[in-house]
């Protein structure tokens, strides 16, 4: 055993510096706004691929965005928790689509907090063919919880490929992130729909940034070469 079990842990499909480039160069490239939508009838168009982040009001979502894009002010973040009640949707490089969804779980009831939430977001990835996974942020502090569990089910409902991802993971000491991971990842297991890997990041210290964003660029459409018209 090491000191640090985080250094023991798996690596994403063993990611090559190929894989970290290309997910360094999808996210170097062009970010910007394309809508924010209160009702299907405004959503974005299902033009390219999409991934939507989602997760518990203040998990880090907005800031994840920002982190992996590299802009500081892309999606608004808020220290009010419940503020973002729109499914915010930015282009990325005309590559991928990523999706900021309304946050859950500040109501006392999460049954009924996620049935409000999920009128408009279950719509959503029910009838998104354009929807190639949902990142779910659990915070690392917090670890999995009721709210989450009702949204794993949902995403295994709708039949929508998604991945959970341990956020704020400067926050904790190494041995403690260990704990939730294990947690996060026996959980995961028990999900059809739930990509096998379990995501570690820190939009604060910039962990994990760049493998998800090398993840991520697996689902982008292929970059433009510059003979193309
Ligand atoms: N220490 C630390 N704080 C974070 C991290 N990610 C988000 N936060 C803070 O958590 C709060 C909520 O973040 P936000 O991105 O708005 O969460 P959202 O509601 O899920 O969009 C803000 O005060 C952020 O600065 C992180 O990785 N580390
Ligand atoms: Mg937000």
């Amino acid at each position: 055993m090491s000191d640090s079990p985080i250094d023991e842990l798996p690596d994403i499909d063993a990611l090559t510096d190929a894989d970290i480039e290309a997910g360094r160069l999808l996210f170097a490239g062009e970010c910007s706004f394309l809508a924010a939508s209160n009702s299907m009838s405004n959503l974005a168009p299902m033009a390219r691929d999409e991934v939507a982040f989602a997760g518990r009001s203040n998990v880090g979502k907005s800031s994840l965005v920002n982190a992996l894009t590299g802009r500081k002010t892309l999606a608004r973040t808020s220290q009010t928790p419940g503020r973002t009640r729109q499914l915010i949707f930015f282009n990325l490089a005309d590559r991928l689509d990523l999706v900021d969804l309304p946050g859950y779980g500040y109501a006392s009831a999460p049954k009924a907090d996620i049935e409000a939430w999920s009128k408009l977001t279950r719509k959503f990835l029910s009838g998104r063919q354009t929807l190639q996974r949902v990142m779910l942020l659990v915070d690392c502090r917090r670890g999995i919880g009721k709210a989450d569990r009702l949204i794993m089910d949902l995403l295994d409902d709708a039949a929508v490929s998604w991945a959970l991802v341990l956020t704020k993971t400067d926050k904790l000491k190494p041995t403690e992130v260990a704990k939730t991971y294990s947690q996060a990842q026996a959980e995961a297991a028990k999900h059809v729909a739930a990509f096998p890997h379990v995501f570690l990041t820190s939009s604060k210290d910039g962990r994990g940034i760049a493998e998800l964003r090398a993840h991520l660029s697996r689902l982008a459409a292929p970059a433009k070469s510059f003979g193309d018209a």
